[in-house]
C-alpha cells in the first residue's frame, strides 16, 4: 500500500482541473512545479502551468509560496489529552483484567 500526497487546482470550471500527480491530468503532462525560495528561505514555491499538452512550461500562471513555521511543535489540544488519558485508562483496565484471569 502506498500513500500519496498531492494538490489539485480547479480553474473555475470542472474542465480545467490540474493535478500535481501527472497521470491524473487529462493530458498526462506535468502542471505543478516547485522551486526553492531565494537566499535559502524556509519554504518553497509551487507554480502551476495552465496550458494543456506541456504549454509553455513556465509554471508561472499561478504561484503559491509555502513557508515553514519556525518553532512549531506538536502539542496536543485539551480534547486530544482527554482521548490520550482515556486510551491509557483502557489499557490499564485491560492489563488489570488480563492479570486477574492469569492468576
Ligand atoms: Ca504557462
Amino acid at each position: 500500500m502506498t500513500n500519496t500526497f498531492g494538490f489539485w487546482l480547479n480553474a473555475n470550471d470542472s474542465s480545467r482541473t490540474y493535478y500535481s500527480i501527472d497521470k491524473l491530468n487529462k493530458d498526462g503532462y506535468r502542471h505543478f512545479g516547485t522551486a526553492d525560495m531565494p537566499d535559502g528561505g524556509e519554504g518553497f514555491f509551487v507554480g502551476i502551468e495552465d496550458i494543456w499538452n506541456q504549454g509553455d512550461n513556465d509554471f508561472d500562471d499561478l504561484i503559491v509560496s509555502v513557508t515553514y513555521k519556525s518553532g512549531a511543535t506538536m502539542t496536543p489540544e485539551p480534547g486530544q489529552w482527554a482521548l490520550i488519558l482515556m486510551g491509557l485508562g483502557l489499557l490499564g483496565v485491560h492489563a488489570f483484567r488480563s492479570r486477574k484471569v492469569m492468576a
